[in-house]
């Protein structure tokens, strides 16, 4: 693969864990290049619109909680997104697999991430899986002008306030 964008969000535990420190040097060895990033709070309708693939899972409901921050009192995430070469799978790598448990211990998930007993996987952060997955979650998470290339077209928007809409 080329240069590719991927998302990453440092979740709420990662935020209440003070996590995010350690999760920016960990993803700084891949040499990736951080072309956007800010902190949000989750409102309910970017958690369904960014899980929307999982609703028919049995812990859909918990994991809305979790992103949504209703889980940690604690709304607020960390989104960034990086560019370059193997960028989803090198992000990936690092994260460690999805269940912390069968994580890597050195990996972020594997090192921070645990199982609650509601069985959801508390795994600190969230990274593209796939290009087609990436462009949609970056242009759900940010604008255009919030991203310092033009990874995306994008169009004026009537809104003068907002410059640019994603196309
Ligand atoms: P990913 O985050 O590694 O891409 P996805 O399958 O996209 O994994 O799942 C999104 C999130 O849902 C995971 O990061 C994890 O928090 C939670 N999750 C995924 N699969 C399970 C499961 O089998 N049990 C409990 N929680 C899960
Ligand atoms: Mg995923």
């Amino acid at each position: 693969m080329g240069q590719e964008a991927t998302l990453v969000i440092v979740k709420p535990d990662g935020l209440i864990k003070s996590l995010t420190g350690d999760v920016l040097s960990r993803l700084s060895k891949t040499g990736l290049k951080i072309i956007g990033a800010k902190v949000l709070e989750v409102t309910p309708e970017l958690a369904h619109e960014h899980y929307r693939h999982l609703k028919d899972k049995p812990f859909y409901g918990e994991l809305i909680k979790y992103i949504s921050g209703f889980l940690h009192g604690e709304n607020r995430v960390m989104a960034m997104v990086y560019y370059g070469k193997d960028a989803i799978s090198k992000v990936r790598e690092i994260a460690g697999s999805t269940n912390p448990e069968e994580a890597e211990p050195v990996s972020i998930r594997g090192a921070y991430g645990r199982i609650l007993t509601t069985g959801l996987y508390e795994n600190v952060i969230h990274a593209s899986s796939s290009t087609q997955e990436a462009e949609r979650e970056i242009k759900l998470w940010f604008e255009p002008r919030e991203i310092v290339i033009e990874l995306y077209p994008a169009k004026d928007a009537v809104n003068p306030q907002t410059k640019k809409v994603w196309l």
